[in-house]
Parts: structure tokens; C-alpha cells; sequence
């Protein structure tokens, strides 16, 4: 394990990376020194339970710089979403850090782009892939799904050697249930009104939770900064009004696009109050459920219910679009859909005609990708919509 680590890289672009993520490279690599094996993994899909169980600490890859999008495009088509070029840029050129680290890659059948990234991805590295049911409202999916965790399961036994028991999957889900109550608390610190937290530091606040790979410590970080938000937001901005209209982000995940749309939309004048996306509270809304006989059952059924452009229909997607309207006293929404991805794309339309006749709100639609060539025509299209509002 030593001489395995002795060779490590750390990518030729390591101080490009922001302080956040190089922390968490480096907590990586001691982990990694220490014995500790780790599955790298790309989908809100993921069930990180299972991953848990068994022994292992899931990583989120990198996936959101142009960067390494060249190294792609000599495999993948060029019109293809940055995110998955993004990320098979950076593990086909081994420039992120988390990549080298995984003993395991795990994906699932999510867009069509993503599964066939991940048959290449395949021939250079160890890549177990979920075969994933498109419609998360039918008996036969739930069967279908369960019966993928069960796979995974058993793949990670085989690999690693190890028993995955009820007991310890009962704990990892206790466990990632108490993670998602206080990144839900978080999270609804954008309820508050005037905003005490800007959106873009919300989403990057997260990210760096997310580098935090002791759960315990974690979990009491997450709750000391709410709490420390939250009496911020008493001392200093309770009873005062804010004219800033309050915006909810919805869409494909944000991490590629933050500073080029994200704070463009902030600096405007617009409080990004809410994330219905993979970014955000979504997957915190539902719990797994502690009550059922097998947690197996239990893990499967919260996963599936996820409200991703690829389910079809995808009608939880409005539900949850509908309740956090409400509650975060939203005032108009944005939503961002990159290049080429075309089930929320398509989704899109149904989510326009939702917004503007159901919810009566102004509504925006953003398609970009992580290059800054459009930066000038985003910027000027977010001024003009937020003067409408
Ligand atoms: S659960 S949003 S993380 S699939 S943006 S790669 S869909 S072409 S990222 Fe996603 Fe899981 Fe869904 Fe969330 Fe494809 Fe679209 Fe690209 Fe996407």
C-alpha cells in the first residue's frame, strides 16, 4: 500500500484546484496511506449506504472544469454534455486526484451519455455500473432496482472481501439519515427572509462538507454552521425587508457553471434562495426509511423516488418543484440546462409551462456549458430578466 501510494500524482493543475478541494485531497491521500479503500462515484443515484456498509468512503469525482475536457474530446464526441466530458477527461488523463484514489468506480444508467462513458471508462478502470429502471413509479422498476443494490452488494463483498450485514447497512442508513436531516436545516436557512446566505456560498458550503470524509465530523460542522448562520441572520437581518427577488435554481447539476452563472445571477441583485437540482435539498427530502424489515428494500425505495430529468414520467419532479416554490417564497425560477443534455432539455418545456401557468412566476431557461465564451450573452440575458421581475 505505501509503495502504491509513494507513486501518487497529485494533478499537474493542483493549484488550480480551490483550497477546499485540495484539503480534501490531501485528507484523501492520508486516508488512502492508511489503508482505507475508497469508490469514487458521479450520481445522486449512488447508493452510498451499500458503499458505507461495506467499508468504504464514496468520493464524488471532479467533473467540473473545462479543463480537462480536451483530453475527452479525443474519445467522445464534442457535442456531448460538459459534465460527462469533464469527467472522463479528468479519469482518462488521471489529473483528478479522487480518480487515482477509487478502488472502484460506481455509475449507473442514468442519460444515455453517461452509461456509454462509462463502457470506455471501463478499460482503464474498475467500473461497476447500476443498470438503472427509467420509470420510478412501477413495481416491476422497484424489483428491477432492488435487485441492482443486491449486485452491488455482493460486487463489493467479492472485491474488498468483506460482509456487508443488515446490521451495518442499518447503521450507515441511520447514519446518512442524520447527515440529510442537517444538510436539509442547512439548506432551509435560504427559507429565511431577507437571505442571510448567499446561493453561491450555499452550493459551495456544500462542496466542502462533502470533502469532509469523517461523518461524525461532518455531521457536527454541518450543524455548527447552520447555527451560526442562523444566529447571524437574528442579530443582524431579522425584521429588516429585502428587495431582492428571490430566485429557485432547478436544472442539471451546478458545480461547472457556478461562477459563470451562479454569481451572475447574485451580483445582479437576484438571492438564489433554493436548489431543486442534484446540487441541492432534493435527495435530502426524503429519508430511507427505518421501520421496513430489509434495508435493502429500504435503500432501493428512497433511490428510486429521486426526481431526475431520465425518469419517465418524471411527475415527483413537480411535486417537489411545487412544495419548494412555496415554502422558500420563491419569486421566479432559473433554470440551467447544459449543452446537450436532453432529457432535461426536453423536461424543460413541461417545467416553463408548470412555473409560468400553474405557479403564475416569471421563468428563465439557461443553456450553457463550462467554457466562458457566452459569459457577456448569460450576463446580459440574467439583467434583463431579474429587471422584469
Ligand atoms: S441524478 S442530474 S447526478 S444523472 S447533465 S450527465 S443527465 S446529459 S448529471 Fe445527473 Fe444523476 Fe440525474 Fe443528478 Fe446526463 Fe444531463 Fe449531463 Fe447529467
Amino acid at each position: 500500500m505505501k509503495e502504491e501510494i509513494t507513486k501518487i500524482k497529485l494533478p499537474s493543475k493542483f493549484e488550480d484546484f480551490n483550497e477546499t478541494r485540495k484539503n480534501g485531497f490531501l485528507k484523501m491521500k492520508e486516508l488512502k496511506e492508511s489503508g482505507q479503500k475508497v469508490a469514487g462515484i458521479f450520481c445522486t443515484y449512488t447508493p452510498q449506504e451499500v458503499i458505507y456498509a461495506a467499508g468504504l468512503i464514496p468520493v464524488s469525482l471532479c467533473a467540473t472544469t473545462e479543463d480537462s475536457i480536451k483530453y475527452a474530446e479525443r474519445d467522445l464526441p464534442k457535442n456531448l454534455c460538459p459534465l460527462i466530458k469533464s469527467s472522463y477527461g479528468f479519469a482518462v488523463s488521471d489529473t483528478c486526484p479522487y480518480f487515482y484514489f477509487s478502488d472502484i468506480v460506481i455509475g449507473e444508467t442514468t442519460c444515455d451519455g453517461k452509461k456509454k462513458m462509462y463502457e470506455l471508462m471501463g478499460d482503464f478502470k474498475n467500473v461497476h455500473v447500476m443498470q438503472l429502471p427509467q420509470n420510478n413509479n412501477d413495481e416491476l422498476s422497484l424489483k428491477l432496482w432492488t435487485n441492482e443494490i443486491y449486485k452491488l452488494k455482493r460486487k463489493l463483498e467479492e472485491t474488498f472481501d468483506v460482509e456487508i450485514t443488515d446490521e451495518k447497512l442499518w447503521e450507515a442508513i441511520k447514519m446518512g439519515n442524520q447527515e440529510r436531516r442537517n444538510l436539509k436545516n442547512f439548506f432551509e436557512l435560504g427559507k429565511l427572509n431577507p437571505s442571510p446566505l448567499s446561493g453561491v456560498t450555499m452550493s459551495g458550503t456544500q462542496d466542502a462538507f462533502g470533502f469532509n470524509f469523517n461523518r461524525e465530523e461532518k455531521n457536527k460542522s454541518i450543524v455548527e454552521k447552520t447555527k451560526e448562520v442562523y444566529e447571524m441572520w437574528e442579530k443582524e437581518l431579522k425584521g429588516k425587508k429585502s428587495k431582492r427577488p428571490r430566485i429557485l435554481i432547478t436544472g442539471c447539476p451546478v458545480g461547472g457553471i457556478r461562477e459563470k452563472i451562479l454569481t451572475k445571477i447574485e451580483e445582479a441583485g437576484a438571492d438564489i434562495v433554493v436548489y431543486e437540482n442534484c446540487s441541492g435539498v432534493r435527495e435530502k427530502l426524503e429519508l430511507i426509511d427505518e421501520t421496513m424489515d430489509n434495508p435493502i428494500d429500504a435503500i432501493a425505495k428512497k433511490y428510486l423516488n429521486l426526481s431526475c430529468s431520465v425518469m419517465s414520467p418524471n411527475e415527483k419532479r413537480f411535486r417537489d418543484l411545487n412544495m419548494l416554490m412555496d415554502e422558500y417564497q420563491v419569486d421566479a425560477v432559473i433554470e440551467i440546462v447544459l449543452q446537450a443534455c436532453h432529457t432535461f432539455a426536453i423536461e424543460s418545456t413541461k417545467v416553463k409551462k408548470f412555473v409560468t401557468e400553474k405557479k403564475r412566476k416569471p421563468y428563465m431557461y439557461i443553456e450553457s456549458d463550462y467554457s466562458m465564451t457566452d459569459v457577456g450573452q448569460v450576463s446580459t440575458r440574467i439583467e434583463a430578466f431579474l429587471e422584469m421581475i
